[in-house]
């Protein structure tokens, strides 16, 4: 990102003045974890993703930074506003989008639902220490059978002696096998139901998933469930039905509409200096319409992208975001950013299928976030729903 500029020129990295949209309490947040990101991630993220994770103590650091939970009141969290969070997203997803991943998951899937649907003990056990990034937490939803169709699930949970019994597989679980607790969706007899589960209980276990060519800077396990035996207090007690899931989803892909625009934009800008830089035909490659295209496309759709977060945030400050409005940001962002990460590697040419460039690891992170988080399919029917009140999708 250009800090200087001759006065009065627009600056391509904030062609709208987009910065005017939100307050300084709430800039702050953003350039305070901007200048974590360019000091702690984008150097190394490229060695991250080609060996596969990251360093513990960078758990420890966004803890520190205050980062879990941040848009949570209480217990140790932060408490900014819901836009805060969403800036706080854009930046960690221009550093990586695993990084981001982890955020979302510790404060949107793990520690909301404790502090939404959690008894007051619940929340005393775990929050604070969620908080400071010290307790680690997933959220099993997902299974083998059932992904976006989460109704399906077959993990059950049944009551034996005044304790719950939970026996099931849990797939693709960010965080799975470092997670301290495992927050675990499971079919009881009166329908779904949240559990925490301190991932020491006997009969749990986590296997990461391996070859995978996004998301590498994030860990993906399977969660296994064989006769976990849990105390009656380990469920949360204010939700039953899937909304109680659903409602966590709509927190993650929140920071997710936002975290989307960070990794387009960081395509954008590596795709902007290299174009001034590398010359052909005895021109910087910029200097050619077909790639100015290519430029202000990405311009106008970053900044575009950026608009519609900002919008969605001040909506969701005021109290008033719907979740098929957050349906319209994660469908529309996400798919900018791919679309922008792919335009970008084409700029770079034979570099860009390089990790010496961010752009390839970008481009091959968005697919993970094309699809977790409810894929672009399911968006695009609840978006139809919304307009048509029709279901579309059995
Ligand atoms: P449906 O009958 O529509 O609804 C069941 C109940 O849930 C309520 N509901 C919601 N509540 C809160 N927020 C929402 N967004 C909600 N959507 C629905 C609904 O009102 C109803 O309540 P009630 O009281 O009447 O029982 O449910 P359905 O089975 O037809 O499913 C709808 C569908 C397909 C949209 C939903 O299942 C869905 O979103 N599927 C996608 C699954 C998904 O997104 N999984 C993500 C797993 S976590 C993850 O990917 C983490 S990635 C790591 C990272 O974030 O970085
Ligand atoms: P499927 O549901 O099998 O879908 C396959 C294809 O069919 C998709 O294109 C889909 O859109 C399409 N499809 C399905 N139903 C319909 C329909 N009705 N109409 C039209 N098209 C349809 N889950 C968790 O619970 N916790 C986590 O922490 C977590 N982390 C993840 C991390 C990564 C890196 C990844 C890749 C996934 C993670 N997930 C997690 C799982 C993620 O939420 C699921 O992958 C996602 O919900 C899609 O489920 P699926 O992969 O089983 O695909």
């Amino acid at each position: 990102m250009s800090d200087l500029l001759a006065p009065g020129a627009i600056n391509p990295y904030d062609f709208l003045e987009i910065d005017h949209l939100v307050s300084a309490e709430e800039l702050l947040v953003r350039d305070t974890v901007r200048q974590f990101v360019r000091e702690k991630i984008t150097p190394y993220a490229g060695e991250w993703f080609e060996e596969g994770g990251f360093p513990r103590a960078l758990i420890d650091e966004m803890g520190d930074l205050g980062l879990f939970g941040m848009h949570l009141d209480g217990y140790g969290c932060a408490g900014t506003s819901a836009m805060a969070y969403g800036l706080a997203c854009t930046e960690l997803e221009a550093g990586d989008s695993g990084i981001r991943s982890i955020v979302s998951v510790q404060g949107s899937l793990a520690m909301y639902p404790i502090w939404a649907f959690g008894s007051q003990a619940q929340k005393e056990t775990w929050l604070p220490s969620m908080a400071t990034g010290r307790t680690i937490g997933c959220f099993g939803l997902t299974e083998p059978d059932s992904g976006s169709d989460p109704g399906a699930m077959r993990t059950t949970a049944r009551l034996e002696n005044d304790e719950w019994v939970l026996n099931g597989t849990k797939m693709w679980i960010t965080n799975g096998s470092i997670a301290d607790v495992a927050i675990i969706w499971a079919m009881t007899d009166s329908g779904v139901r949240g559990f925490i589960v301190p991932t020491n209980t006997p009969g749990f276990s986590a296997t990461d998933i391996k070859g995978k060519m996004s998301l590498r800077v994030s860990i993906t396990s399977e969660l296994i469930l064989t006769d976990v035996r849990l105390p009656l207090d380990t469920v949360l007690p204010d939700v039953t039905g899937l909304k109680g899931p659903l409602s966590c989803l709509n927190e993650a892909r929140f920071g997710i509409l936002f975290g989307a625009v960070g990794a387009a934009r960081a395509c954008y800008e590596s795709a902007l200096a290299y174009a001034t830089e590398r010359i052909q035909f005895d021109k910087p490659i910029a200097a050619f319409q077909l790639t100015q295209r290519k430029l202000v496309t990405m311009l106008v759709d970053v900044n575009m992208g950026m608009l519609l977060a900002v919008h969605l945030g001040s909506m969701r400050d005021a109290g008033n975001l719907a979740p098929e409005q957050v349906s319209f940001g994660k469908l529309t962002n996400v798919a900018m950013a791919l679309k922008t990460a792919r335009e970008a590697r084409s700029i770079l040419g034979a570099n860009g299928i390089t990790l010496d460039y961010p752009v390839i690891r970008h481009m091959n992170n968005l697919e993970s976030v094309y699809t977790y988080e409810g894929t672009n399919e399911i968006h695009t029917l609840i978006l139809g729903q919304a307009i048509t009140g029709i279901s579309a999708f059995g």
